[in-house]
């Protein structure tokens, strides 16, 4: 493996955290990149990353085309994250949390040796080293791996990234990516000095009253269909506008969709600015949602999963969504649509 080699589809190759480790020990200038409206776990993987390769003399800067919001801004090192590219050009770009190289931006150009570190089953493996593994509950606990091979110091910035990386991914424990090993990480890194009352505050008791609204208007406008197994919810354009800015959407509201009695697949759909929809999909185990969100054009996990697309009309997409959800709901759980 060259750094700098052309990547060609036909010779990406799966590779585990001792591949990654010998590709940045060989590399001098890297970019982190990571995916559109970062969540925790994005965040959390690139900016403990980031430290990382700077503590030992690695120019490592990270990207990312939305930019840190305000809300994730508590995160160590966020500050390392822009939205500008660098004015180097990296040797290798490595991706964490992306499915495809367009979860960067859709014009996004990699450069260098592409590096591709994920945990969705559905990624397109675009990377000349493709390190997928769908066992981690977030790309934190591959990152703790790397460190790990790479004998970093996992300092108390770092292990706060990455704690909030897997605490943001599990839903804080809740979701059946959690197991013993999620439990053994966090233990680990509270014990290097992450917080874990602190993290939950930050990410999930800080909310802005624009993102209140935002969830109220979502709630007041629940639908349900076959047999109550599907609620569906939509944020529209003009709704935004109201709260103050797309920053304030809220987190965890298809979540919480899902979380009423009888659903089993949860949609929050989103108006995007100039027409154009972006989805959210959630599940109980019994829907793929991943294959849902394929369908559609996305992709995810079995139960969490999404989908965007600025160049549809809004209502029909929608429309077109709905359908294929009942169609999956019948087909898998036996239930035909009211
Ligand atoms: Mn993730």
């Amino acid at each position: 493996m060259t750094i700098g080699q052309a990547n060609t589809d036909t010779e990406a190759t799966m590779g585990s955290a001792q591949d990654v480790a010998d590709v940045i020990l060989r590399s001098r200038r890297i970019l982190v990149v990571s995916h559109l409206r970062p969540d925790g776990d994005c965040l959390g993987s690139a900016t403990a990353l980031l430290a990382a390769l700077r503590a030992r003399g690695i120019e490592a800067v990270g990207y990312n085309e939305t930019g840190v919001l305000e809300k994730l801004r508590f995160i160590p090192n966020s500050d390392l994250v822009s939205t500008n590219l660098p004015d180097w050009t990296p040797d290798t770009t490595i991706f964490v949390d992306c499915g495809g190289v367009g979860r960067v931006s859709p014009t996004f150009q990699p450069q260098g040796f592409l590096i591709n570190i994920d945990h969705h089953a559905t990624n397109e493996q675009f990377g000349d080293l493709n390190w997928i593994d769908v066992s981690a509950c977030a790309v934190g606990e591959q990152i703790h791996e790397l460190l790990g091979v790479l004998g970093a110091e996992i300092t108390p910035e770092i292990a706060y990234s990455l704690y909030v990386s897997i605490c943001a991914d599990t839903g804080s424990f809740r979701f059946p990516n959690t197991n013993a090993r999620t439990f053994e990480l966090a233990a680990e890194l509270t014990k290097l000095g992450a917080d874990p009352a602190e993290v939950c505050r930050n990410l999930f008791e800080s909310r802005s009253r624009g993102e209140i609204l935002l969830s109220g208007r979502a709630l007041a406008r629940i639908r349900f269909d076959c047999d109550g197994k599907l609620a569906w919810s939509e944020l529209l354009w003009p709704d935004y506008a109201e709260a103050g800015g797309v920053d304030h959407e809220p987190d965890g509201l298809s979540t919480e969709l899902r979380s009423i009695e009888g659903v089993e697949v949860a949609i929050l759909f989103h108006e995007v600015e100039g027409g154009g929809l972006r989805a959210g999909f959630r599940g109980k185990g019994g829907v793929d949602c991943a294959a849902l969100a394929q369908r559609c054009g996305g992709g995810g996990h079995r139960n969490a999963s999404g989908y965007f697309n600025d160049q549809v009309d809004y209502e029909a997409e929608r429309e077109k969504i709905l359908g294929y959800t009942q169609e999956a709901i019948k087909k898998e759980l036996g239930v035909s649509a009211d």
